[in-house]
């Protein structure tokens, strides 16, 4: 029987959010705890979905995606993390969770970051687990690195924590929270250039990098430089030195994995002619700067008021692949029912 708390049925909506001073590494795998600090940006677009319901006296969890049953290793994250609620809140109860992505298949916004935020107020609530804001990013954390900084609205840092001290200690210091920024008029593109689903997995791909690439200590090392600068240029609403910082630390980062043994290599001769038509836009007076994740597709930050003209741009450049405009959304909130 579920403690006082417990609602039964809980539905939270969370956006993914693109980082622009990456997370690349972790250091504890289990723990999900990372090697840097990272800072992103939350999206008002793509929102996902998720229905946790609780089902007593059912012997295994009931998973949705899309209306379609979850399989392989994307049920078995979410079964994890359900254990982990079970386990936080005493409540051994299965659950039925549907989960709905808006993000069109293949537009590259990695679709963990919103899933797991999503999950972790939903799941929450329904098993009653009485959390802040900061604690539910922890939470979150645990199914996906990058979904702790869903929680937030906005521009967010997540904390890498202690590196010191007991897993409970690095764990509680290992949060997201938002971060203040002077007037910026932010929007970013996001131009899919490929609809493929990736050879390597971002978790294996940053496994490999952290144990082979012998530029992933000096990248992590100038990260942290990138991230004290770049809360600068947020706090002074600098759009040309965020926009700089974010993209020098991304192609570090790829730097990094083109160096791992093998190499993993995201990008395509897609992502190079959007990355040169970025270039094109900045000689033309356009402060327009680039982001890659794990996969081809660009994302372009620039003002709100050139993101028509930034787009247009990236599409002629994207050969035919589709172009999205963000602009900063919400955090992951609680739906009433
Ligand atoms: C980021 N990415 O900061 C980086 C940049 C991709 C490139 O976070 O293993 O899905 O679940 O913690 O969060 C993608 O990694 O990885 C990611 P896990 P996650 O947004």
């Amino acid at each position: 029987t579920a403690p006082t708390g417990a609602t039964d049925t809980a539905t939270a909506v969370a956006h993914p959010n693109i980082a622009l001073i990456k997370y690349w590494g972790k250091r504890d795998e289990r723990l999900i705890l990372p090697r840097t600090d990272s800072l992103s940006m939350t999206l008002d677009i793509f929102p996902t979905t998720t229905r946790v319901h609780l089902a007593p006296g059912a012997d295994h969890d009931e998973v949705t995606l899309g209306g379609t049953p979850a399989e392989g290793e994307a049920r078995r994250r979410i079964v994890t993390f359900l254990d982990l609620v079970r386990e936080r809140s005493g409540v051994a109860d299965r659950a039925v969770v549907d989960t709905e992505n808006t993000v069109p298949t293949g537009a590259g916004l990695a679709s963990s970051a919103s899933g797991f935020a999503a999950l972790a107020v939903a799941a929450a609530a329904a098993y009653g687990l009485d959390l802040e804001a900061i604690a539910l990013s922890r939470l979150a954390r645990r199914g996906s690195g990058s979904a702790s900084r869903s929680l937030f609205g906005d521009f967010v840092v997540w904390h890498a924590g202690r590196e010191t001290g007991t897993d409970e200690e690095a764990d509680l210091s290992s949060y997201a929270e938002p971060v203040p920024t002077g007037p910026l008029d932010p929007a970013l593109v996001v131009a899919v250039v490929n609809a493929g689903p990736k050879d390597v997995s971002s978790r294996a791909a940053m496994r490999r990098t952290v144990d082979t690439s012998p530029l992933y200590e000096p990248w992590a090392l100038s990260s942290k430089g990138d991230l004290a600068e770049m809360r600068r240029a947020l706090g002074r609403g600098d759009l040309e030195a965020v926009g700089e910082i974010a993209e020098r630390n991304a192609l570090g980062m790829h730097a990094t994995m083109l160096a791992a043994r093998p190499a993993v290599r995201y990008m395509s001769p897609a992502s190079l002619t959007v990355l040169d038509s970025v270039l094109q836009l900045r000689r033309d007076g356009v402060a327009a700067y680039a982001t890659m994740d794990a996969g081809p597709n660009v994302k372009v930050l620039c003002r709100a008021a050139d993101a028509d003209r930034v787009a247009d741009t990236v599409r002629a450049a994207a050969q035919g692949g589709a172009v999205h405009i963000a602009r900063p959304g919400p955090g992951a909130r609680l739906l009433t029912e």
